[in-house]
Formats: C-alpha cells, structure tokens, sequence
C-alpha cells in the first residue's frame, strides 16, 4: 500500500505533508488527519470501505452534489464541509489495491463528542441535525444513489438476522440467548415505521442516516459548527435521523459500555433536543411524523441492536470489533437503551 504521504500528494491539496494520526472514529472506514507543514489548512484523508459501499464513485457523487447545496442553501457564517479533487479531476483517489480514498480540509478549532455533557450540546446537535434536513427540503432526492440498499429497513436487517441466527455457531447463539429473545419478541412492533412509510404515511425526504452526535463538529464553547461524515446519505424518512440522533444523544453512555446500569435515557436532553430539531424544521413536518417521534428513537435503537447482534452471530465481519464479543455488548447496550426508551414513553400514545 502507497504510505499515507503518497495517497495526501495524489490530492489538489495546498500544503506540504508534515505527519498524519489517526483520528479514532468510526466502525467502518479509516480516517486519519493530516498537517501540514503549513499548518493551515490541515487534512482529513479517509479510506472508505468498498466492503461495504459497494459503489464509492456514486457515494461521493451524493456528497459532493448535496454539499455544494447546502453551500449555496444555508445561511451566512454556516461552515461547510470543503472536499478536494484528485488530480485525476475526481474526489476520490481510487489506489493500486483498489482502495478508495477521499479528502477534505480539516476544520480548525472544532471537537467531536463521544457523550453529551450537557443541555447546551443537546440543543446544538438538534440545531445542527435539524438544520441539515431542513435545509435539504427542496432537494430532489431522486438525484441520490441508495448507497447502501435497505439499509434502515426493517425486514431487510431481520433477514439478515434470521440468516445469522440459522448459520451461528452453538457457542456464539448460547452466549446470546436473552438477546435473540428479545429481539424476536419486538419483530412485531420494530415494523411500524417500515410499514407507515410504504402504505405512504411517512413523506420521503433527504436524510443523513448516521446522525450520531459525533457526526457533529463542536467549537470549544460548546457551538454547533457542521454535520459531518455524508456517506450514508440517501433519500429516507425523518424518523431514521431523529431516532439515531437519540440514541446517541440523549444515553448517559456510550455504545460501548458494558454495565447495562449505566445505560439510561437523559429526559432533559432528548427535549433540549427535540426541541431545537423542532425549530430548525420549520412546521416542515406533518403531526403524525411528529407523533411518531419517540417510537423512531426507539425503533433506530433497536435496530442497532439487531444489527450488533447479527454481526456477532456472523462472526464479527462487519464492524470494527476490539474483542471477541464486542460486538454482543454493543448489542445489548442498545436493547437496554431501546427498552429504557421505551419505558420513558410509554405514557404518550404512539399512533
Ligand atoms: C457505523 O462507521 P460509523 O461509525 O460512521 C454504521 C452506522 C452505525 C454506527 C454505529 C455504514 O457508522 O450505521 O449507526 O456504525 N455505518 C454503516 O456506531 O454501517
Ligand atoms: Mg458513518
């Protein structure tokens, strides 16, 4: 493989190479920040992985197409995401070994959150996420690729469970047993949202699909700078956006935790929150999409889980994993949080 410094040199970039760290973020590609000798700008350089886009050419097409939108579509002092071209004219480099790489300026004095600390962020990721799909409201979403085919429906990750759950190994199914029980006992009801939106309930929209609260650049004082990480944008339904921003959001952990009693739900955060969300769309969205807001947070948990717990049963292929059952503490964290949510909201009438 070219080292690092010969993939940053295959981009229009203005600065000489000085090093390049990887930033630690991520279960999917490998990123890393460049400086340069300069200093200003410094690089994110990112290797995207075609095991699981299988078409990169298409993915950057969304996101340079939608960032050069909300470029010409958000208000003044907004700072966007500034790609750069390869010299082959393209934004990507595609390398000898068939990886895909891309590059964008690095932006300065900026902070990525692994936790919310307080109300102020919450407000701000809700300012920034709601924001993003609003200002993409006019935009045709039949101009967008389906990076990832079915990638939040529902039946989608359930065959794809079903089929893990058939071919795992005794042990892995063992080690899992309150997990699958679970998971099966929700089918049912992890389907209403699928169902709304193919019988036409649900409006499409434009929708980021990873809108974890570190997809969003913060300034040291806690300011909301840009919605970052466009790989999975496609055409979806606000509940995808609302309720993965949730999950990460307004958890007094992280996915990675594995004492389950640390795993609650921040009813001060999730309204700070919904509430800038709200604001940012504009009375863009119709009362049942708003009704249905707790049962997406709900649903987006749960189907992490599942998805969690789906690469267990495989084998771990999917995510990056640090430890053999990495990836069934995940999921488990996110059935106790989907569960927790569940609780929080079982007062307000779902439909
Ligand atoms: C993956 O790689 P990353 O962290 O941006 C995943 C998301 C999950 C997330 C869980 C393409 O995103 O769907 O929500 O992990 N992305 C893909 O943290 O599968
Ligand atoms: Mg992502």
């Amino acid at each position: 493989m070219l080292s690092l410094e010969k993939i940053y040199e295959k981009f229009e970039a203005k600065g000489d190479f000085l090093q390049a760290s990887e930033l630690n973020s991520g279960h999917i590609n490998n990123t890393y920040l460049v400086e340069t000798k300069e200093g200003k700008p410094n690089y994110v350089l990112q290797q995207i992985n075609h095991k699981v886009f299988p078409d990169i050419p298409a993915l950057m097409q969304n996101k340079i197409l939608v960032s050069q939108y909300l470029k010409n579509n958000s208000r003044q002092n907004q700072v966007h995401l500034q790609f750069i071209k390869a010299y082959s004219g393209q934004y990507f480099y595609k390398d000898q070994t068939d990886y895909y790489w891309n590059m964008m300026e690095h932006i300065p004095n900026s902070k990525v959150l692994e936790k919310t600390e307080n109300t102020q962020q919450a407000k701000e990721a809700g300012r920034g996420f709601g924001g993003f799909i609003s200002a993409l409201h006019n935009f045709d979403a039949s101009q967008l690729h389906e990076v990832i085919k079915d990638f939040h429906k529902m039946s989608f990750r359930f065959e794809e469970f079903d089929h893990a759950l058939k071919n795992a190994q005794t042990s892995y199914k063992d080690n899992a047993k309150n997990w699958i029980k679970q998971a099966t006992e929700s089918r049912a009801q992890m389907h209403q949202l699928q169902y709304l939106y193919e019988a036409g309930e649900i409006p499409q929209r434009v929708t980021h699909n990873d809108t974890k609260l570190s997809n969003i650049l913060f300034d040291n004082k806690d300011n909301m700078l840009c919605v970052i990480d466009l790989d999975t944008l496609m055409p979806g339904i606000v509940h995808y956006d609302f309720g993965d921003s949730v999950r990460t959001i307004c958890s007094t952990s992280t996915e990675d935790e594995t004492d389950l009693a640390k795993v609650q739900f921040n009813m001060d955060f999730y309204q700070a929150f919904r509430n800038a969300f709200l604001k940012e769309m504009e009375n863009k969205l119709s009362d049942l999409e708003i009704q249905l807001l707790p049962l997406a947070a709900q649903t987006i948990t749960f189907i992490m889980g599942l998805r969690f717990l789906t690469d267990y049963l495989n084998g771990s292929i999917y995510y990056k994993t640090k430890y053999p059952e990495h990836n069934l503490h995940r999921a488990a964290n996110q059935f106790t949080l989907a569960r927790r949510i569940a609780l929080e909201f079982k007062n307000t009438p779902l439909l």
